[in-house]
């Protein structure tokens, strides 16, 4: 039996290993917290994901699928740690390179390691550099008889919400720095994924997850200017894209309250970081969404003018619905902002999460409530997430309040 050990536990990582233990592999979850590695030995979840829960229970239970903080010995390694930016939107490797340094005194030679984390081109190598740097007794290719590690690149591309579904139908892109690394990381993922295991080289493969990434937000950005185009000439954005979508070759997506969440409102930067001169509409695409919850929040200033004391609820803090993600999410910035408007008093309603979290905690003048007690205390409603909860709400208990519905939701 394979062993694998998968090294971060989050929203890609934990669904990974559970996939492949559920798969008949022996797998270990490696991760700095505590919290997480102590939750998915109970069985449980650290964070909300729809079905991944009873996997976790099951192949925990079966002793195929444990965590700890260390780093074992495996046949095969999965890297799925963050990859932020740092301030000037520089890819920030630390937590690769501390998963590398990790596994580097395990080796014993004949051992494929994954990454999986977005990283920025080049990173695959930059992982077999940290790791052959610490070992130099090992080796990349079969050159001078030293023993080989092989290294591939393999991205996840798979929708939070959908994760469990995903995984397994979902076609992916290995791409090996050797053609035998991204063919011995096509026997891992076909293990557990339905769909094509497409092979490449590693560089193209990193790419590829850029590429899909900005894709997504270069169009988003496109419907994000569409609203504030609309918004001028008074047409409702909604109905225009809705129409024009009815073209056999048009497709708009939907406009909202700016991008977020850890993948599409970071990984563009990646590109143009490495390439500014050339990336002149994946940058602007990123400003244009970027500046999108500023726009909200001068809408809810206008619509507060006049108010000695205004009661304003905002209705999700997700960075999209149905999920308790917070990360790079424009609604928590808008909240944080509107709470700053004179003599505001702020009612959050947030249904998948249950305290606020650090950038809103500290605001004396705001406050995590029901959301039908949000809706009856406020002048004016913000609606900044499309959680079904709110997709259902009785209209009716709209009537009377000034509403600015930054998703289309209760046209
Ligand atoms: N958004 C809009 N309008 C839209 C679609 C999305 O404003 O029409 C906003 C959402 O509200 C959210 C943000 O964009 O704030 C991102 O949401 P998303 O659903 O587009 O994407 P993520 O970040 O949840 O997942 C993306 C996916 N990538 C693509 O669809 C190309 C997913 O497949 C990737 O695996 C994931 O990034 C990742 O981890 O990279």
């Amino acid at each position: 039996m394979t062993a694998i050990c998968v090294i971060g536990l989050g929203y890609i990582g934990l669904p990974t290993a559970a996939v492949l233990a559920r798969a008949g592999a022996d797998v270990v979850g490696v991760d700095v917290s505590a919290r997480h590695v102590d939750a998915v030995n109970r069985g449980e979840l650290p964070f909300v994901e729809p079905d991944l829960g009873e996997v976790v229970t099951d192949v925990v239970a079966s002793g195929r699928l444990r965590a700890q903080r260390e780093t074992p010995h495996a046949d095969v390694y999965i890297v799925a740690v963050p990859t932020p930016f740092k301030g000037d939107h520089e890819p920030d490797l630390s937590y690769v390179e501390a998963a590398a340094e990790g596994i580097a005194p395990q080796l014993v030679g004949g051992e494929l390691v994954i990454l999986e984390s977005t990283s920025p081109v080049g990173a695959t190598e930059h992982v077999a550099d940290v790791i052959l740097g610490a070992r130099p007794d090992l080796s990349r290719d079969d050159g001078d008889g030293r023993p080989v590690v092989h290294f591939a690149y393999c991205p996840e591309r798979v929708l939070p919400g959908r994760v469990m579904a995903e995984l397994v139908t979902n076609s992916r892109i290995i791409g090996g720095v050797s053609p035998q690394a991204a063919q011995m990381a096509r026997d891992v993922y076909a293990l557990f994924c339905k769909g094509d295991l497409r092979l490449t080289d590693a560089r193209t493969a990193e790419m590829v997850k850029l590429t899909e990434n900005s894709f997504r937000d270069v169009n988003i950005a496109f419907a994000n200017e569409l609203s504030l185009i609309s918004e001028k000439f008074g047409i409702d954005v909604w109905e225009l894209i809705e129409l024009a979508n009815l073209h056999p070759r048009v497709n708009i997506l939907q406009p909202g309250p700016g991008v977020g969440g850890h993948c599409i409102a970071v990984d563009p930067w990646f590109i143009v970081s490495a390439a500014p001169q050339e990336a002149r509409l994946i940058r602007t695409a990123r400003e244009v969404n970027d500046s999108k919850p500023l726009q909200v929040v001068e809408r809810v200033r206008q619509a507060v003018a006049g108010m000695a004391a205004p009661t304003i609820a905002a209705l999700g803090l997700a960075f999209k619905a149905d999920i308790d993600d917070l990360r790079q999410s424009p609604a928590v910035e808008i909240t944080r902002d509107v709470a700053r408007l004179p003599g505001a008093r702020v009612l959050v309603a947030e249904p998948n999460i249950s305290a606020l979290p650090a950038a809103l905690a500290d605001a004396a003048n705001v406050e995590l409530v029901d959301f039908s007690e949000a809706i009856a205390r406020a002048d004016v409603i913000v609606l900044l997430v499309d959680h079904r909860q709110f997709k259902a709400l009785d209209r009716s208990l709209l009537a009377g309040k000034r509403i600015i519905d930054t998703r289309g939701i209760w046209r």
